[in-house]
């Protein structure tokens, strides 16, 4: 390979360094600057969606230093019974049940709350809420959504009940809230159970009441990707005691004391050394939403002079994490979304297609329905014209400005 000087390759040099990034050096201004048109990236690490936030490290080694001198490594130790402890009075609810990830919370959820049979959930949601359902052989009925909240839409839920369902699973879609009381009075007078997939909606609110409070059960996940993370990790919230004992006894493989198992059981336990960074990170939770919010108030105004996209937006009244920055591309834009995304990828950041192609896509469930999209007209609506944009702690300063300007590159490009 040609070099320039001794041992770096050319096309090393060509991108840019790690001073180039703090300063932002490089400026698109025209498609001739764009990677995909021939130009360096402008980022030679990828900026990822989901890189994790990481509060103070003395404080994480602190708790494992004290963690190792008890050699109480897992299985219901302190810090797991404090994190749980701080997660309710944060929440607001009687329970909160801390487990290994957030898919084995749901599952134990599930099978807590004894459903079979049918399940009604949204397609646009990420796969582990149907798989949750798949895993424990009860059939995933999907409803469609609104176009406009991305979230369930309760007259497309009313339609999917048959005598064989039993329950209802909303999801809250980007933290903000899935249609609650509409969901909660289908729920009442059909006799089902609700819960929430509540996995994008830590911190939070509905009408001023925190998200983990509301149906019969709420399963968050706390994963690196997660704006607040336990490495991996996951809980439930609920205000019902009897049933929050179940999952405690489920997530134990049914144990409720020595050699004594009451319920059928699983191994959903989070270990110390997360429970120790969720305390961690619960400390840095203001600081993190707080940067969040100046990323997405940063992506709004500059995402506000260009004409052919639309940046999600958050209810300022109610309590919100800020973790996904969503940008919508209009029917009318002469850029596809997918065109958008591999530009983005040429320059180093990684934008996400969630959740594109929708569950009901994906094998497992199209063997189960072929037809399903049939009744799902506005799920592939949204989900082939969502990107997710970077945020967070790790983003570099200049990244909205950059993004921005390879939307508007792109756009300059067809007109
Ligand atoms: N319900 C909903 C609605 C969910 O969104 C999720 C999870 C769940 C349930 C299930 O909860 P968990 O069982 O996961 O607790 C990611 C996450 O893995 C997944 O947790 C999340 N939703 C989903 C929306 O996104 P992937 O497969 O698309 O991305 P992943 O994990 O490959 O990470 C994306 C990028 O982030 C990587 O390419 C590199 C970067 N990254 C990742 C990790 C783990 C880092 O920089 N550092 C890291 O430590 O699913």
């Amino acid at each position: 390979m040609n070099t320039v000087k001794q041992d770096i390759p050319v096309r090393e040099v060509l991108r840019p360094s790690i001073s180039d990034l703090a300063v932002g050096r490089k400026r698109i201004a025209t498609q001739h600057d764009l990677a995909i048109n021939g130009a360096a990236p402008a980022y030679s690490e990828p900026l990822h969606v989901g890189r994790p936030n990481i509060g103070d490290r003395d404080r994480f080694f602190e708790l494992t230093g004290q963690m190792l001198d008890r050699r109480m490594l897992t299985n219901n130790g302190p810090l797991l019974q404090e994190l749980e402890r701080r997660l309710a009075e944060f929440l607001g609810v009687r329970q909160v049940v801390a487990m290994c990830n957030g898919t084995i919370a749901l599952e134990i959820a599930i099978r807590a709350l004894g459903l079979t049979g049918e399940v009604i959930l949204p397609s646009y949601t990420f796969v582990a809420t149907a798989q949750a359902l798949h895993w424990q052989a009860i059939t995933p009925v999907f409803a469609d959504i609104d176009p406009e909240t991305h979230n369930l839409d309760p007259a497309a839920v009313e339609r999917m009940i048959t005598p064989r369902t039993t329950g209802i699973i909303g999801v809250h879609v980007w933290g903000r809230p899935a249609p609650i009381e509409a969901l909660q009075e289908i729920a009442d007078r059909r006799g089902l159970h609700l819960m929430f997939d509540a996995a994008h909606a830590f911190a939070c609110s509905h009408k001023g009441r925190m998200i983990g409070g509301f149906g019969r059960a709420e399963v968050f996940s706390f994963h690196a990707t997660k704006f607040f993370n336990t490495f991996e990790g996951g809980a439930i919230a609920t205000n019902d005691e009897e049933l929050a004992t179940s999952m405690r006894y489920m997530r134990n493989f049914g144990f409720e004391t020595f050699d004594k198992a009451v319920f059928p059981g699983t191994n959903g336990k989070m270990p110390e050394v997360c429970a120790a960074m969720g305390l961690t990170n619960l400390d840095y939770l203001p600081t993190v939403v707080d940067t969040n919010r100046r990323h997405h108030e940063a992506y709004t105004a500059a995402f506000a002079a260009i004409d052919g996209v639309s940046l999600l937006q958050y209810d300022t009244a109610e309590a919100n994490n800020f973790q996904y920055v969503i940008v919508e591309i209009d029917e009318h834009c002469p850029v596809s979304r997918d065109e958008f995304v591999a530009a983005m990828h040429a320059e180093g950041i990684l934008a996400r297609k969630y959740f594109w192609p929708g569950c009901h896509n994906m094998k497992p469930f199209r063997d189960l329905f072929p037809h399903a999209g049939l009744m799902l007209p506005n799920t592939p609506k949204v989900s082939e014209r969502v990107i997710v944009l970077p945020t967070g702690t790790a983003l570099p300063e200049d990244a909205v400005e950059t993004i921005a300007s390879i939307f508007k590159a792109m756009i300059l490009q067809r007109r």
